[in-house]
């Protein structure tokens, strides 16, 4: 028996700070169709796909740039492309910034993602968990990067779902930089991780690091995918976008850790393969048999040496 699903990578390219939200959406549109013509059951686009990377910019009071939020999804300028994936046929994962209002009227704002069956169901969010950069405004940086003046850490924790005929599971930009991200998710089963990013080839605290973003940006991925026996699949959004050289280099990756399939452009560009999410077997019940080989009793602080014997 196999479970085969084709899996694409939306990467896209700039987004232009005053691209209007449909001009983003006729985007998205061109590639589930090219995604459509290659095959693809699920279409993965990057993190924050709806707008320009607005957090290199600090304005005071986030409400100014409350038009770079959703409040619900889909929304208006989001429903042709929902409508769109559901006559096809294609599920899909969408980045997005999303503000929240809870049950006392409190607003929170998260970068998230919203994946989508082939049915048009919502099968769940997932709002990031790791806020890289900072809160306040810091002048002497090229540009800023105030994801932690934007956005809160996602108070949901990592989840793991059934869909695609597997279990999928989420991350977002700088979670994947943290081993703990792959392993919640392969501790539920995850067998495909949907991962979507925007890295900036300048890393102001250390610039000895640009030269190595595409190196640790793959690296991290590959041994995710590897420790973990799942299918990764990593999306950027790339290029220049005003005047910010983002890293592109999307790509899937096989629970061997190997790279199955690479973006070759720094623009939008849909690449896709079929994978076999029974393949994730091959590396879940041998060498990364958690309930076997994870030595879970030395985990914590190990005062008393004891034989780790395996279960019978
Ligand atoms: N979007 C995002 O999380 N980007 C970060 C940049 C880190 S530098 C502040 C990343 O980890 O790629």
């Amino acid at each position: 028996m196999s479970r085969r699903i084709t899996v694409g990578a939306g990467q896209m390219g700039p987004i232009a700070r005053e691209e209007s939200k449909s001009d983003v959406v006729d985007r998205l549109m061109t590639m589930l169709h090219d995604a459509h013509e290659q095959g693809v059951d699920l279409l993965v686009y990057p993190e924050l796909a709806m707008t320009t990377f607005f957090p290199r910019w600090f304005v005071a009071d986030p409400a100014e740039f409350e038009h770079y939020y959703h409040r619900e999804m889909p929304d208006h300028d989001t429903k042709p492309l929902f409508d769109e994936a559901r006559r096809l046929g294609i599920g899909f994962a969408l980045g997005y910034a999303e503000i929240d209002t809870d049950d006392q009227g409190v607003e929170h704002r998260y970068n998230t993602y919203i994946l989508v069956e082939r049915d048009g169901t919502v099968v769940s969010k997932f709002r990031k968990i790791h806020i890289p950069g900072h809160a306040q405004y810091e002048p002497w940086r090229e540009f800023q990067h105030a994801e932690r003046h934007y956005f809160e850490p996602g108070p949901d924790g990592f989840g793991a779902w059934p869909a695609f005929g597997g279990i999928v599971g989420m991350a977002i930009c700088n979670d994947r930089r943290w081993p703990e991200t792959y392993r919640v998710l392969g501790l539920q089963g995850a067998e495909l991780i949907l991962i979507g990013y925007n890295t900036p080839l300048h890393y102001a605290p250390d610039p000895t690091q640009n030269a190595l973003s595409g190196f640790h940006n793959h690296l991290v991925m590959q041994a995710g995918a590897y420790q973990n026996g799942a299918f990764v699949v990593g999306v950027a959004k790339g290029g220049i976008e005003e005047g910010v050289d983002s890293l592109a280099q999307s790509v899937i990756i096989a629970p061997s850790g190997q790279i199955i399939a690479q973006a070759v452009t720094t623009g939008d560009e849909v690449i896709s393969t079929t994978i076999d999410l029974d393949f994730c077997d091959t590396y879940k019940n041998t060498l990364f048999d958690f309930d076997y080989y994870r030595m879970h009793e030395h985990y914590g602080l190990i005062t008393e040496r004891r034989g780790a014997v395996p279960p019978a």
